[in-house]
Formats: structure tokens, sequence, C-alpha cells
């Protein structure tokens, strides 16, 4: 079953009935002033850092969920019919309704009872402050009157007092003053200074309210209010107690009639401020202009790589929405969406090293500041600190296996994709003192590894590896032993060994290269006989064995296995040729099988989320994607493929009741088919599915891969398709690649047409393509 569809005409997918089974979310802001907005307007406001500048409260994970929100309640004033324009909170059915989620902005339209409406929600760039630009028409014969309400509910600035403790509220002060409603708490138990808050409209005003309980009224929720009932504010200031933000506007409207608003909410510094902000929000030209740059630069940020391939699923995602999660992803990390709270994840070490990989081609300015900001929690013996807290430049946490290891694939995308190899030599403090050249931070990580390792030689899983659910693994005796961290590092030395090559830096290869030797060495201990096992236990026992009835073989090992360029081919082809009998489904691939549940270090079951959820059984798509990608290096086209089809969140548009989640962006798990639910999304938006996926499907499928000196140009695609092209912007240059159908099945580019000159290989060389402003680029097989 549907709920919408793509327009991508317009790049927006359009929602049309509001009673999505969950809620379906868009971004708001890029990372500064932010917001998160679902297909009803719930959803929150916050300034780049949603765990300590909240302005504006949300509920999660309670019933009725996604509220509150950016609320509208239209009363006509002659039959006392009342309704929400967004459907929620009233959800009075509606004689229309529709969102378009688009890039950075929302529109919610509706009509009921011969009153149409329109909402568009977005925020200017670089501005403090949200808009919600409305049109309220008269499309009935008789004349109308409106009162339109607002509601917002303020938050303390730090989300988990606000959520945690009663106390907050006893600081509150919100007061009206004029068409601004300031909310102005005592900040004396925080460290930054609170600026004001507010919420600001341009309608008339006959009345407000300030006071939760005076507009909701006692008993009651978001879906009736008493001052909306009534059809009147009480005029309520707060002084020590939970503060919304309502206003009560008189709207009449002759048939035919339409008006225009504008609510506003913002942060600032002071009234002056709030002032000088309400009139920008209100000149509607301006924000006519605002928007239509909003969607200028979203249009910019899918410009680096535009894709025509048979597979419309597969442009659709690439062309439009994969981008923009990659940059929703990289701004946010897991720290807040409908399932990520804003409260205790910040930016992650591991996650956000990953997600650098998403925008390196369109934002490598701002990859350049996030590896600075990241490396700069490393400690001076390699490992890093897990959370970084971007509004207050907090760290904390440490002591995982994995960490530090991610830095060096991210550092090595990043100046292959850029040629910036001065950043290599630029020096970046250590958070316990000291400092070291990028070089020397993604040295000391994989000596960090090197230095920590168990009895069968490969290193430990410590606090945890990537998987960060199976931690229990470890938590006896300190001793079980990560395949994951193993491959890992391998791939980090072989990724090391090239670079240094290429930096013609003899030491330091040689260094590489003894790494990757021990890497070597090591390698047979974890060999299963017919993939690779997850490691061993606390106790010493095999883990991801053949040999047990449960758990028997994981995904991860055996892609990153083949990703580290250690196995054989004969040995890689094993692997998947497993993964294939054991982990495959129809919608991708599963974490590992089969399942066990519940804890029992005796049967080695470690995992404590029940069976296919998740990271236990469950389809999840981080993880596919380096299958994926390690399906193209065995020269596997048609599983790779297949298997990257399989999981495009646009496949799922008609089986919307069943997937649960968007189906425009994905998810980072679904469950498997071990359980019930099998097929239903977990956890949409924030995922390093993202950034991964991205690279799966642009560099290894339609495989435009940049080096060092130049670009490998190394399609992976099925025999079905009859060609396909791509423009790819690639140090400015706009690199148009052109591919005929395969000769045969798991064909591979053996040399390629640059301008018209044939060159003998697939490597395009970047010195040949320097300073021109477009190449052509045929692939011959
Ligand atoms: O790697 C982790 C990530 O840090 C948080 N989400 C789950 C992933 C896999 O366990």
């Amino acid at each position: 079953m549907k709920y919408g569809y793509y327009d991508n005409d317009n790049r927006e997918y359009v929602i049309t009935r509001p009673d999505t089974p969950t809620p379906w979310l868009n971004y708001l802001g890029d990372g500064g002033f932010s917001g998160i907005i679902s297909n009803t307007a719930g959803g929150l406001v916050f300034d780049r850092d949603p765990g300590n500048f909240r302005i504006t409260r949300y509920n999660f994970n309670r019933i009725p969920y996604d509220r509150p929100g950016r609320y509208l309640y239209f009363k006509d004033m002659g039959s006392g019919a009342v309704w929400s324009p967004t459907w929620q909170p009233v959800q009075a059915e509606l004689d229309s309704y529709s969102c378009r989620h688009g890039m950075g902005y929302t529109r919610i339209s509706s009509e009921k009872d011969g009153i149409q409406s329109e909402i568009t929600y977005f925020i200017p760039e670089g501005k403090q402050y949200e808009i919600w630009k409305g049109t309220v028409k008269n499309t009935s014969a008789t004349v109308k009157n409106l009162k339109l309400f607002s509601y917002v509910e303020f938050s303390c600035y730090i989300a988990k007092y606000d959520i945690e403790c009663d106390w907050p509220r006893y600081f509150f002060d919100c007061r009206r003053k004029g068409n601004a409603i300031i909310f102005n708490p005592s900040d004396d138990f925080i460290r930054e200074k609170r600026l004001l808050s507010y919420i600001a409209t341009d309608l008339p005003i006959e009345g407000h309210d300030c006071a939760r309980i005076e507009f909701l009224g006692t008993c009651r929720d978001e879906s009736n209010p008493i001052a909306v009932e009534r059809g009147v504010c009480g005029n309520s200031d707060i002084n020590g107690d939970n503060a919304c933000g309502s206003f009560c506007c008189p709207v009449s409207l002759a048939p035919g009639e339409e008006k225009s608003f504008v609510f506003t909410i913002g942060n600032a510094c002071d009234e002056e401020e709030i002032k000088e902000q309400v009139a920008s929000a209100s000149d509607y030209p301006l924000v006519h202009e605002q928007l239509e740059e909003l969607k200028a630069a979203w249009r910019k940020n899918s410009r680096y790589l535009q894709v025509k391939t048979p597979d419309e699923q597969m442009n659709t995602m690439l062309n439009i929405w994969h981008p923009y999660q990659c940059r929703m992803t990289f701004n946010w990390s897991r720290f807040i969406s409908f399932y990520e709270r804003g409260l205790d994840r910040g930016w992650g070490y591991r996650d956000s090293m990953q997600d650098v990989l998403g925008v390196v081609h369109s934002a490598p300015d701002k990859v350049k500041e996030r590896l600075r900001t990241l490396m700069g929690i490393q400690k001076s013996d390699g490992n890093a600190r897990t959370l970084y807290f971007p509004g207050t430049g907090e760290s904390m946490g440490g002591g995982r296996s994995d960490d530090h290891i991610w830095t060096v694939f991210s550092v090595c995308t990043y100046v292959k994709e850029t040629g910036d190899y001065g950043f290599l030599e630029e020096l970046i403090p250590f958070i316990d003192g000291g400092e070291g050249t990028v070089l020397q931070h993604l040295k000391l990580g994989l000596e960090f590894t090197k230095h920590h390792l168990g009895e069968h030689g490969v290193p430990l899983f410590l606090g945890s590896d990537w998987n960060d659910s199976l931690s229990k693994i470890s938590w006896d005796k300190h001793k079980a032993e990560s395949a994951f961290v193993f491959f890992q590092a391998a791939h980090a030395a072989y990724e090391l060994i090239h670079l240094f090559e290429h930096l013609k830096d003899t030491e330091n290869t040689q260094w590489a290269k003894q790494y990757y030797e021990w890497c070597r060495s090591v390698e047979p201990v974890l060999w299963d006989g017919k993939w690779y096992l997850r490691g061993f236990t606390d106790y010493g026992e095999k883990y991801g064995t053949d040999d047990d009835e449960y758990n028997k073989i994981f995904l991860n090992p055996q892609s990153w296995a083949v990703l580290s360029r250690l196995p054989s081919a004969e040995k890689g082809n094993s692997c998947f040729e497993n993964v294939k009998q054991y982990l495959f489904c129809d919608l991708g691939v599963v974490s590992h099988a089969p399942a066990s549940s519940g804890i029992d270090f005796q049967k080695k079951y470690f995992f404590g989320m029940k069976t296919g959820i998740r990271e236990n059984g469950g389809l999840f798509f981080h993880a596919s994607t380096w299958a994926i990608i390690a399906e193209t290096l065995l020269g596997r086209n048609e599983d790779a493929y297949s298997l990257y089809h399989r999981e495009l969140p646009t496949v799922r548009n008609d089986r919307a009741d069943v997937c649960k989640v968007e189906p425009y962006i994905y998810s980072s798990s679904m469950v498997g088919p071990s359980h019930e639910r099998y097929g239903s999304g977990e956890c949409s938006w924030l995922s390093g599915t993202a950034s991964w996926m991205f690279l799966a499907a642009s560099q290894y499928i339609l495989g435009f891969r940049p080096d060092y000196d130049g670009v490998i140009i190394d399609p992976c695609v099925p025999l079905e398709w009859d060609g396909f092209s791509y423009t790819r912007i690639y140090r400015g240059i706009s690199c148009t690649v052109q591919s005929p159908k395969l000769p045969v099945e798991n064909a591979r580019a053996k040399k390629i047409i640059v301008d018209g000159e044939t060159l003998d290989s697939n490597f395009l060389p970047y010195d040949t393509i320097r300073g021109k402003q477009s190449v052509e680029i045929v692939v011959v097989y």
C-alpha cells in the first residue's frame, strides 16, 4: 500500500494521506538553527545542538506519538468546527490533504469546509529563525469568520533536564510583547547564555496564552485545547511554569478571498533582534527569495552526481534523496531524529568519521573541518573518545576498539577526492595534550590496535567494535577478539601502503607494509573452512563458526575480509557463496544467521535484542553496503547490483504499510525474515547506511572511484542494463561517463576513451584533465 509518490521534477516526495505508519520526517536547516518536522507538523526546533540548545519540546516514544509540534488550529466561528490544517493534533477529517517534503522545506496543504490552506515551513540559509509561510483561502460562497490559534511548547535549553526533571519550569518566564511571545527563562544553571526564544506572527492578534495549562486546560492535550473550544485565549503569562506560544488570530474571508500570513520561531540576543528577525520573516518578497535560494542550494548539493540508468528507482535516489540524506546524516550524526532523541549521542567519533564519506565530493571544506574536530578528540595513545558535542565542544567516552581506525579511510578518501596533500601534514592536538600531524594520528590509531591483541593475536573487542550491540561478548574476562577490527585494520594498512607509496615516503611505506604483513600472518587464524569467524569469545572459543547451531555466519567479517584484500579469490568467493546461502533474503541481506535470542555465555548467545531485529539477524543496511562493495571487488556484478537494488527505499514505496518508514530515505535497518514483523523499518534517516551506500553506488556500482592521481573508472553493473551514463563533478571538472551494454555477464572496464582519445587502461589520470571544465568518458569493456 502507498502513502505517496515521488515528484522528481520538483524534487519532492508527496504524502497523500496523513496517517502514515510512522511519522515521515524532514529536516529543516543545515546544521545551524535547525529542526525536524513530520508530515503532520510534529517535531522540534533547536540551535546547532539539540541536547544543549533545544528551543521547543518534543515527546519521544510517547502515545500519542509525534507531539507536540508546530501546530495551528482553525476554528470556523460560524459552524463551530475545529480542525488542524496539518491534520494533527486534532485529527478532524480533512476534505483534502497533502504534504510535500522537499529539500530543506516542507509544505502541508489541506482543505476543509471551504477553507483551503497551505503552509510552508523552512529555515532561511544562515538565519536563526524558522518561518511558517501560510495562505488561507475561502473557496465557499459565504463569508467565513475564522480564528487561527498557534501552539508550540518551549523547552529548557538543556533537553536532558527538561525531560528528566520537573524543576526547569520554575525558571521559565514567558510573556507577550507586541506581536511576539518571548520565552526568557533564567539561565543560572546553564553554562552558555540563554538567548531569547520566541514565536511571532504578522496576523492581527486578538489574544494569547503563554501558560500551557491555560491554553490546553486540565485533563486535556493538544488535540482538544480548551482555548480553541472556547474560541478565545486567556492572555496568560508564565512566571515559573510550563510555557507555550499560542496566539489567537481572527481572520475574516469573503468568498474567494485569500490571505497570507507568517509565523516565526527564533532565537535572538535581545528584543531589538527579535524585531529585526520578525520584520525580515514578514517581508513576503524576501521570504519568497529565501525559499528559492534554499531550493537552489540543495539543487547544487546534488549536482555533483547526476545519473541516467535503466533503474528509475536508483535514479530517484541518487539524483535527489540520497545526497540529501548524506548531508543530513553528516549534519546530525546519530543525534536527532524521530528515533534519536538529541540527548546523549552528539557526534559519534565512529559514526561521524563515516558520515564524511557521503559528502566529501560535495562539501570537502566542511569535511576537512569535521576531520579536524574529530581527530581533536583522539588521545595521544591513538584511541579516540566516543562522542563530541558540537554546541559545547565537550567530548566523552573512549576505549572502543574501532573508532580510531575509521579515520584512515576517511582521510584517504578526502585526499583522493581533493588532492589536498597538505592536510596530511597539518598539526592537530590530542585531547590529552600534545599534538601530531594528521599522518601521525592515523599511524597512532593503527599502532593502538596492534598493541591491544588477544590470545589468538587478533585485536581485542575492548568496549565495543563497530557492532556495539555485541559488546556483551567481552563483558566477563575482557578477552574477546574481533575479526571485524582485525580486517578493518588490515584494510587501513592496505590504504596506507597505497598512500605512502604515492607520497614516495619510503620509511612509512615500509611501516605500512610490515603492518599489512603482520595482518597476512594472522588471517589464517580466522578462517573457518568456508568463511571467516566473527572472532573469539571471552573464553577463547570460536564465534561465528559452522560448528555452532546458532550465529554460524556473520556478514561483516566476510565483507571486511574482502575489503582488506587479504583473502584469495577462492576464499572470498566461498565467503560470498555462503553469504548468499545463509544471509540473503528478498529484501536484502541479514547481519548473521541463525540468530539466537537472549544472553547465555555458555551457548555463545550475546545479543539481547530480539531475534530478527537490527544487528541481531535483521537487515542492517549499513552492513549491507560493505557486502555490496565486496561483491563488486570479487567481480560478482549481478549479486552486487541485485542486493543494492533490493535495498533501495524507492523499491518499497508500495509496501509502505509493511515497511512503515519513509520510502524516500534509507532507514538504519528492517526487521529480518526470522521475525513476524519481517520488513518493518526501524530508525530511519541517521545511519551509516547513507554515506556508505552512496559510496557503494557511485564508486563501486557506477564505478567512479577517485584515487590519488586520478580516477578509476570501473562500473560493476548487470548484463540486463542497456547502457547508462552519469555526470560526476570531480575537482571542479564535470566528468560525463557513458557506458554501453556489457558484452558479457560480469564484464569490467578494460579501457576508457577520454574526449575521443583511447587510453590503455580504465584509469583517468588527473593530469590529462586538469584545467578542463568538462570531459566525456566512454567505457570500453
Ligand atoms: O556502529 C554502530 C553505531 O555506532 C551506532 N548504531 C549501530 C551501529 C552498529 O552497531
